[in-house]
């Protein structure tokens, strides 16, 4: 396809940009947007609002170009499917910066660029990288609008994709927009895929289904708070609203200002006495977070409700309590792995409403991934546009496969994700994707012995990330590729919360992937991971036993609820199990990644490496 060209093109494409229809006369605002435009130069600019009609010209658009297919209506309404081009399917972060005049206040786990130099690159790469595109101006609040924990933000982005999708992600529009006019502070992000479709001598080049650009940066300015993205469209690069600025810039907002941005779902839990407990949970990318949020507990009389899946912003509150919110408003959930059998809330929150990417097309016109339904169809489109068939030997969609969906449509959502306030948290959950040493449960016997749980998260990789997936590696937090400052002072502000906290959550560590001999999972997560809850909201309470080992509490003999459980008693056994051998050699391997932060790492950090080492010398593990 042509495009067009109603223009001339070698005028000064900012000559045609008018800024008169703006709704706004914010003047920094407008100041921020017509020097982006000026920069980039667009065609037009063109102001969202958050509204449907926006919605389904966006999306009748993307239709036309060829970006999204429309689903069959009457199987799956107002649905679309996108496929991304092959080398832009998860987050990069290779190419992700943290920029800040002091290498160190980035830290050994970030790629660090001084900002000045960045700044000049970046000009360099986003100079003309809208020609002959629209440039969309999104004004969006993280969190209820103008609630005490939420926080405001203005992406530019030549993606109609990632207009619609921010849409979803967050409460984008009016509202936000002003809230920015009356003169609340907002976080400018820029976003350009990189495939300008007329380059500086005016010649004209098709447009593409998915346009993007091998040349990335996902930049981060912490310390001026703003956001470049340039060269992908997909996901965390792209929606800047959700890992950009909910986590690598509002962490590091959070450590100046005494608050934590973390990688966290968030959910409530009511006991059958209808006691009401609010947990938060940190897992790697693609290790459970969505479908913990959204577990149908299978034990009888515990109901959960979901606030979030992916990100959670916690404050002291004015008691000394810790609560928090989750700052979107929609999930960008893994699709593989989803299905009746293991998410039936969000099977049925997926039902209408819904951008998929990188999913599997059906013969009639819907959506399949795999571990949606035990067969796979006879015959499908893949994610890359190819035929397939069961004996194809690939997956037919990608493993990064996502959904983008309101929360509201979540057949599980409490009302909570609206209250500005935010919920009390009463326990935090620590976990990763691992195979072995790492038991079902623990509870940390201190918000210290917390920190070291939270510090200390392996986890093998997924493919939410480029790299190897299956790797192990270090995770502290989940937050590894979200922290916008040093970990090491990270893990400082995590134990300075002791001192800004009246009371203090617990802290669990928890694995449901640990596997046997012949690699099957020992424990068979999803709804089962209730009788975890239940144990953990009993031990809030102060009614649960448990007994100590070197890795922290466990559940008494009693402790866990197993009535119909279908686990044999060795399996819960080699659950709990702890290997001396094979737990030196786990702290070995901490201890290495840990001198690595130097001298900025907390003293309490190497004490907690001394406790768990002493405690196993004692092998006080033996119940
Ligand atoms: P991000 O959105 O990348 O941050 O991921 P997430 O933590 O929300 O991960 P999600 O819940 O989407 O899970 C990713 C994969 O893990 C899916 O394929 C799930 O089916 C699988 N999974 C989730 N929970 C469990 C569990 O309890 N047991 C097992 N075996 N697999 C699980
Ligand atoms: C993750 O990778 O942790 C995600 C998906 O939640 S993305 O938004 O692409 O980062
Ligand atoms: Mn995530």
């Amino acid at each position: 396809m042509t495009i067009e060209l109603t223009r001339d093109v070698t005028g000064p494409a900012t000559d045609t940009l008018s800024l008169t229809a703006a709704p706004t006369t914010d003047a920094a605002l407008l100041a921020w947007v017509r020097g982006t435009a000026e920069l980039t130069q667009p065609d037009e600019v063109v102001w969202c609002d958050g509204s449907p009609a926006e919605f389904e010209r966006l999306t009748d658009l993307m239709v036309a170009t060829g970006t999204l297919i429309r689903l069959d209506p009457v199987l799956r309404p107002n649905s679309f499917l996108a496929r991304s081009a092959p080398t832009d399917v998860a987050r990069v972060e290779s190419r992700t910066f943290i920029a800040s005049h002091r290498r160190e206040d980035a830290g050994p786990t970030n790629n660090w660029r001084e900002p000045g130099a960045l700044r000049e690159e970046l000009h360099g790469v986003f100079a003309g990288s809208m020609r002959g595109r629209t440039m969309y101006v999104v004004p969006f609040s993280m969190g209820p609008v103008g609630g005490p924990i939420s926080q405001l933000g203005v992406q530019v982005t030549d993606s109609p994709y990632a207009v619609v999708s921010m849409g979803v992600m967050t409460r984008m529009g009016a509202q936000a927009l002003a809230a920015i006019e009356a003169g609340a502070p907002w976080v400018p992000a820029v976003h350009s895929v990189g495939f300008p479709l007329v380059d500086a001598i005016g010649r004209v080049r098709p447009d593409v289904p998915w346009p993007c650009n091998d040349l990335k940066y996902i930049a981060h300015f912490p310390e001026s708070r703003e956001i470049w993205s340039f060269g992908s469209g997909y996901g965390g690069n792209a929606l800047l609203g959700k890992k950009c600025f909910a986590l690598r810039i509002a962490s590091a907002m959070g450590r100046q200002e005494g608050w934590l941005a973390e990688h966290m779902l968030l959910l409530k839990v009511t006991s059958p006495e209808q006691r009401v407990f609010h947990l938060a949970a940190a897992f790697p990318s693609a290790c459970g977070k969505t479908n913990l949020a959204m577990l149908r507990p299978t034990i009888p009389g515990w109901q959960v409700e979901t606030i979030g899946d992916d990100i959670a912003w916690m404050r002291p509150d004015p008691e000394g309590r810790l609560r928090a919110i989750n700052p979107e408003a929609g999930f960008f959930g893994v699709a593989p792995g989803t299905g009746w059998a293991t998410n039936p809330t969000a099977m049925e929150m997926l039902s209408e409403n819904v951008i998929f990417t990188n999913v599997a097309l059906t013969d009639d016109g819907d959506v399949w991934w795999e571990g949606m339904t035990e067969q796979a169809p006879q015959h499908l489109i893949d994610w890359q546009g190819r035929d397939w068939t069961p004996d194809s030997g690939r997956p037919a969609a990608h493993p990064n496969a996502r959904f983008t969906v309101a929360a509201s449509q979540c057949p599980s959502i409490a009302d909570d994700i609206d209250d500005p306030a935010g919920v009390p948290v009463d326990a935090i959950l620590f976990g990763g994707r691992r195979r072995s040493n790492v038991p079902l449960v623990t509870q940390a016997a201190d918000w210290s012995a917390g920190v070291f749980l939270g510090a200390s998260i392996s986890s093998e990789q997924t493919a939410a990330a480029e790299g190897t997936v299956g790797e192990l590696r270090h995770d502290p937090f989940a937050m590894l590729p979200f922290a916008g400052y040093d970990m090491a002072d990270y893990f400082g502000h995590w134990l300075s919360m002791q001192d800004r906290l009246e009371e203090l959550p617990l802290v669990f560590g928890v694995n449901w992937f640990r596997r046997g001999d012949d690699g099957r999972f020992l424990w068979p997560g999803f709804g089962e991971n209730s009788r975890v809850l239940e144990w953990i909201c009993r031990r809030v309470e102060g009614t649960a036993g448990a007994h100590e080992t070197p890795l922290g509490l466990v559940p008494t003999a009693d402790g866990l609820t197993l009535d119909g459980l279908d686990v044999p008693a060795a399996d819960l056994e080699e659950l709990f199990r702890v290997d001396p051998a094979a737990w030196s050699a786990e702290l070995d391997r901490l201890e290495t990644y840990f001198a690595r932060f130097g001298d900025k790492l907390p003293a309490q950090i190497g004490r907690d490496v001394e406790r768990v080492r002493a405690g196993l010398r004692e092998q006080r593990w033996t119940a």
